[in-house]
Order: C-alpha cells, then structure tokens, then sequence
C-alpha cells in the first residue's frame, strides 16, 4: 500500500492558481513546503508527483526539484521534458503518461533506483481530484493533506481550484472522513517544528494544517 500525502495551498474557496502560476509569492510558505516534502532519512528521498502544467510552472533554476524524486504526468505520449538547468544539482525524473503507471512505479520499489521515504502528490487540480477519489482498497490511497489555508485576502482572481476535499466525506462514495489533526501530530509527523496559529507574510494571512482519514 502507498500512502500519499497532498500538500497544497489554497484559498478558503479553493483557489491554488492564477494564469499557470501561484496566486502569490510567500517564501516561508514555499521555504515550508521545500522543507517538508525534502526531509528524508539518510539513504532515502521522498517523490513529489505532478502534473504537466505545474512542472512547466516551477522556475527553471528549482527544477527537477532538488533532492526529491520528480514525477511528471501527462497524458500527451509526444510530450518531452525539456533538458535540467546544468545550474540545478541534479534530481531524478520520470515521465509517466498516466498517473496508474506512475503509482504502479511507486508501489513497485525494486523499480526505482532510490530508496522512498514518502510521496507527496504537488498538484495540480486535475491530480489533486484524480487521487483523492483512489479508494482505500486501491494499492495507493491518499491518507494526508497538508493544506496550508490562505485565510486573507480572498484571492477572488483565482483560474483554478482544488476540489473541496472536506465536502467529499462520508462512507456514501466509500472514503472514510477528514479529521483536523492537532498541531503536535502535524510537527511530529514533519519531524521539524512549524509555525502554529495565523501567519502573515506580506499581508497575507495563513495557516499550516493538516488533514488526514
Ligand atoms: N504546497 C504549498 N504548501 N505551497 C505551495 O506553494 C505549493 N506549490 C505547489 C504545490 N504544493 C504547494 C506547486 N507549485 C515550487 C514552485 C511552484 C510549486 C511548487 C514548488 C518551487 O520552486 N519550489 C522550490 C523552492 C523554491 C524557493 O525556495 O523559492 C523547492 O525546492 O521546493
């Protein structure tokens, strides 16, 4: 079974982004995310698996992103990566043309030439829905979201949207429920201390959470 864990951060309507990239610029929300989907034992790494449109909307000089295993999906067989920025330390990448390959990968571990740790699930929208519907009886399930809540200002020119996970509850379509974990279990599962309560970053307030079921 592999365990995936969504990390996002969204508006408290669902927004993640504006014209192909993120609606805003916070660095200790990025630094947070850099750091958490980073942290692995010696000898190990985590993956960040993604989409087409969000491994074109990272920046040149932070792709592959270092130090993780990068997985791009897109469903386009013609589509390439483009070369590594030779200024990037390298970082493996696997192109998938659908995200079943791409999970049979990651639950396939004598497939992968890196020991993993954890799998994160980066985006974007599409991603976010297509694994949040796997079930539990799959062989990956998401069982975590770390949701950072972009709490003001509203953001209200946002083009894209996360599917609202917590109105997905309920043992009706066969997921279990979403339970707001307390903030100790949010550190010790990061295994680093985050900041707790509203954050503000250049007028922007914000909050790390996590979610899991
Ligand atoms: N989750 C959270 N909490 N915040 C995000 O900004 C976020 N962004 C994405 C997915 N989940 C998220 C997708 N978009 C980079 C850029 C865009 C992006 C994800 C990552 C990126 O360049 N990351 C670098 C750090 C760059 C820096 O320090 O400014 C990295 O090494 O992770």
């Amino acid at each position: 079974m592999t365990r995936l864990t969504i990390i996002v951060a969204a508006t408290l309507t669902n927004g993640i982004g504006q014209n192909s990239r993120l609606p805003w610029r916070l660095s200790k929300e990025m630094a947070y995310f850099a750091k958490i989907t980073s942290s692995a034992p010696d000898g190990s790494m985590n993956t960040v698996v993604m989409g087409r449109n969000t491994w074109e909307s990272i920046p040149a000089k932070f792709k592959p992103l270092p130090r993780r295993l990068n997985i791009v999906i897109s469903t386009n067989k013609q589509y390439e990566l483009l070369p590594a920025d030779a200024t990037v330390p390298a970082a493996p990448v696997y192109l998938h043309s659908s995200l079943d390959t791409a999970l049979a990968r990651l639950s396939h571990p004598e497939k992968l030439e890196v020991l993993i740790h954890r799998s994160f699930i980066i985006g974007g929208a599409s991603l976010y829905r297509d694994t949040l519907a796997l079930l539990p009886t799959a062989d990956s399930f998401v069982d975590r979201v770390l949701l950072t809540r972009i709490l003001s200002p509203a953001f209200e020119q946002c083009d894209v949207y996360m599917p609202d996970f917590l109105s997905q509850q309920g043992s009706a379509n066969g997921l279990p429920s979403w339970r707001r974990a307390a903030h100790a279990e949010l550190q010790e599962w990061a295994g680093f201390e985050v900041p707790q309560g509203i954050q503000e970053e250049k007028g922007v307030k914000y909050e790390f959470q996590m979610w899991v079921r």
